[in-house]
């Protein structure tokens, strides 16, 4: 049906046009009248959450004019977009960013002044959008505000889980998982009831000859709706809002199958709908793990096919040949979770519209980028084939197809190693058989980036070696992980963001952050470093009133502040900070109070979540609580040592964090971490840190100077040479480590039993982390720090000089690489005085 107006008719729109508040007057009118109609309340009944409703509301109305008018100016321009896909999108909220992003924080503040509300409180009311785990879920929501604010044409495309993460809470120093019921109200989503796709599942594939062409047919077992749900995501300063669709199944024909209602079969017509909508129901909880359930798989494609669907309905429109396609979509594959769009679309353009293999093969390869996060082998997606055969079996046919043509192409290029076309297949012939997604992304795609230099190097060399020598190095490329300004420096520490605006000529800084350089002239300016270190004073303040008011713990703010938070793992070592953390308490209690004296008060403070089946991450958990259990009411001690476990981190309490920490903890086994993103957010926030020569770390350090990092541990290329020789050879503990484990075994911190593990993971199992080989290195660079902080007129000179040369840490420098070297498009210019017209 043609919906289009038509032209005559079109004046009366034009006449009509919605114009958005711009001043205080006018945004106080919409809270207003959001307030009474919208929410059915009056000035007699409206609380903050009424009050954050109706702000949001006002705010909604006025980024969807520019949403619309942001999408109509690139349909008519039609020039290539990009499309993000990603099952994980850790948003954080919405409102904050959204008044900050279109410049209108103040109106909003003085409005809600005037209208009886503080504006931090009303922002507090949000939950925050949850659908990620940690690292890789919120790069994705970084790069959609660059790319908003770059003026990039880009879609992105996710699922919109109805759970997010978990809640965390802490009861008797475990780990207890909540569900997350942030969907109760949400005005920051569109349902597009109208926007829905039928996806298939199971069944059979039949062969059909058509005009004396044999063609596949796949015929579904199984049919869920996609509907989609829309997210406007404003850009900084540019009127450019672009769309986060994220899909929610339900059962097709309807909330229930009324054929099967009413013929008395209510209950299976129940457990239809049920099961149509347990696939957008719950994200999967783990970071760093693929565990291969049917249910994921069964995400992965429902979420792939419905967004594939769309892009091709879109490039359709513009009645361009099939071979303009990949000038007009570039489509990013956000770790190997998208995979199956590369055998979808290769379906659509075989199966459907009935292009030749080699000629659709060429369309797909020039479309796709993949993007690895990771060279952890239990993070490695693989897919056991009968589970693929049953659930898509078109889908492994194709798989099949696209294995047979590759290793073709290998064995002509290797005719004498045999063992290459083995380790190469994208089928492993293990017991029972697996897909190996990331080997299925590669072959699929023309680019393979990793997300930081030491990363993409490791690729190329350990886990992809074989690819590069099959393709060539130019397949493989390095984009290094960055963050956006505007809600990691602006948002989260706006009096930082507002001193440094001060001393770099204004805002202009948070679009192009390498102006950060021009505070470096100020690091001898005595009033700055005053400024400086009181903001950062400011910021522990309210960091230690929220220990206080959710642990009961009272913290100085004047200790040293020493911060941990990102998701539990044993590869990320937080058992190696805590057991430091025990080292330094022996030494207090060993010394006399005269020593004590002289000591430096520190605070240690943790934060992360473990994935549920996690059990080592969990104990983890369950010892830094005991320890601060005992340590924090040990009178010899007081200030000199707090121990806190910061419940459920998530991306509003970053915003906190981050602002308030004196050094924080990047501290992975070399190697492991691809690159970490709180490490640039802790800097960017003027805070030093400690940690290992892995992942950005190493190119952080290359930026501010290794006089500003502290850098400690083995390095990557001995990790190999180290675990070999915990395994064959004779395995010594560190000896203070060794002291550490005995005062665990003996009871202090609880029942050691509860630890056992931990301790026998080291002492033991190998020492596959490399907590004892970097043990002694740790303990001297802490005390290092202690030094330096001893002498804070330095060290805030370290931090304001560190901040000055953090430019190439912008989310918006990924995106224009991706731009480049990936994608091949270019940002839309916007003219900010035009309406209707392109
Ligand atoms: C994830 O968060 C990451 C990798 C991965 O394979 C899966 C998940 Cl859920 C992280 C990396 O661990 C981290 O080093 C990196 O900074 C982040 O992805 C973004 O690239």
């Amino acid at each position: 049906v043609e919906a289009s107006i038509p032209e005559p008719q079109r004046e009366a729109w034009k006449r009509n046009q919605i114009t958005s508040f711009t001043d205080k007057d006018g945004f106080e009118k919409e809270v207003v009248r959001h307030v009474e109609t919208t929410l059915a309340r009056s000035m007699f009944n409206c609380d903050e959450i009424a009050a954050y409703s109706a702000t949001s509301l006002a705010f909604r109305d006025r980024l969807i004019t520019h949403w619309n008018r942001t999408q109509q100016r690139q349909t008519y321009r039609d020039t290539k977009r990009v499309y993000y896909l990603s099952l994980e999108f850790l948003m954080g909220r919405a409102l904050d960013n959204a008044m900050l992003n279109v410049g209108l924080k103040n109106v909003a503040q003085d409005g809600l002044a005037e209208l009886g509300f503080r504006i931090e409180d009303v922002v507090k009311q949000e939950h925050d959008a949850a659908l990620g785990n940690g690292g890789l879920g919120r790069l994705a929501a970084c790069f959609l505000d660059s790319l908003a604010t770059l003026n990039f044409p880009a879609w992105g495309y996710g699922l919109r889980y109805r759970y997010g993460i978990f809640k965390q809470e802490i009861i008797d120093g475990y780990q207890v998982e909540v569900p997350d019921y942030w969907l109760d109200f949400n005005p920051w989503e569109f349902p597009r009831h109208d926007v829905t796709v039928d996806i298939q599942f199971f069944g059979q594939v039949n062969k059909k000859t058509v005009g004396g062409k044999t063609i596949s047919v796949w015929e579904a077992g199984e049919i869920v709706q996609a509907v989609a749900y829309d997210v406007p995501i404003p850009g900084y300063d540019t009127p450019t809002t672009n769309n986060l669709r994220l899909w929610s199944s339900k059962a097709s024909g309807g909330e229930f199958d009324f054929q099967k209602f009413n013929s008395g079969d209510y209950e299976s017509s129940v457990a239809d709908q049920q099961r149509a909508e347990t696939i957008s129901a719950v994200l999967y909880p783990n970071d760093n793990l693929e565990r291969g359930k049917e249910l994921r798989l069964k995400q992965q494609y429902f979420w792939v096919a419905a967004s594939l669907y769309d892009i091709v309905r879109r490039f359709k429109k513009s009645r361009r040949s099939w071979n303009e396609f990949p000038d007009q979509v570039a489509i990013q594959l956000n770790d190997t979770h998208p995979t199956l769009a590369i055998v979808e679309l290769q379906r659509i353009l075989v199966d459907i519209e009935g292009l030749e293999w080699d000629n659709a093969w060429e369309i797909v390869t020039s479309t796709f980028g993949y993007t690895n996060h990771t060279v952890l082998p239990e993070a490695l997606e693989k897919w056991p084939v009968g589970l693929v055969q049953h659930l898509l079996p078109r889908h492994l046919q194709i798989i099949y197809d696209i294995n047979l043509f590759f290793l073709q192409s290998v064995e002509k290029a290797f005719p004498d190693d045999r063992d290459m076309l083995r380790r190469v297949s994208i089928i492993e012939e293990s017991q029972p058989k697996m897909v190996r997604m990331a080997f299925l992304a590669i072959v699929g795609s023309h680019k393979v980036n990793g997300v930081a230099e030491l990363h993409s190097d490791l690729i190329k060399t350990t886990i992809f070696k074989d690819f590069v020598e099959i393709y060539g190095p130019d397949k493989f490329t390095n984009v290094t992980n960055g963050i956006t300004p505007r809600r990691w420096l602006h948002q989260a520490n706006p009096r930082l963001s507002e001193l440094i605006a001060s001393k770099c000529g204004g805002n202009d800084f948070l679009k192009d952050l390498t102006l950060l350089n021009q505070l470096e002239k100020h690091v001898e300016d005595k009033q700055f470093r005053k400024e400086w270190a009181e903001i950062k004073y400011a910021n522990k303040v309210r960091l230690a009133k929220h220990i206080k008011d959710t642990t009961g713990v009272v913290v100085n703010p004047a200790s040293l502040f020493d911060v941990q938070v990102k998701r539990i793992h044993e590869y990320k070592r937080q058992q190696l900070n805590i057991f430091g953390v025990i080292h330094r308490y022996l030494s207090l209690k060993a010394m006399t109070p005269d020593q004590r004296k002289k000591q430096l008060p520190r605070v240690s403070i943790f934060g992360g979540k473990a994935a549920p089946g996690y059990w080592m991450a969990k104990q983890i958990i369950h010892l830094i609580n005991s320890v601060g259990a005992v340590v924090n009411k040990d009178e010899d001690i007081g200030d000199l040592l707090k121990v806190i476990f910061l419940e459920d981190y998530n991306v509003s309490k970053a915003e906190m964090i981050c602002p308030a920490s004196d050094i924080s903890e990047h501290i992975s086994t070399a190697g492991t971490e691809a690159s970490g993103t709180s490490n640039m957010k802790f800097v960017l926030n003027g805070g030093l840190i400690i940690g290992t020569c892995d992942g950005a770390n190493i190119e952080i350090t290359r930026e501010i100077g290794e006089s500003n990092i502290f850098l400690f541990g083995n390095l990557s290329e001995d990790v190999e040479d180290l675990r070999h020789a915990h395994t064959y050879g004779s395995h010594t503990i560190d000896s203070d480590l060794d002291k550490v484990f005995n005062e665990i075994e003996k009871g202090t911190f609880g029942t050691p039993h509860d630890f056992s593990a931990m301790i026998a993971a080291v002492r033991q199992h190998g020492d596959y982390y490399l907590v004892s080989d970097d043990f002694h290195s740790y303990i001297e660079t802490h005390q290092l720090v202690d030094e330096a902080y001893r002498n804070q007129d330095e060290w805030i000179a370290k931090c304001i000089t560190s901040v000055s040369r953090m430019g190439f840490f912008t989310s918006d420098r990924c995106i224009n690489e991706y731009a480049e070297e990936i994608w091949n498009v270019e940002p839309l210019a916007v003219d900010r005085h035009s309406i209707w017209g392109p």
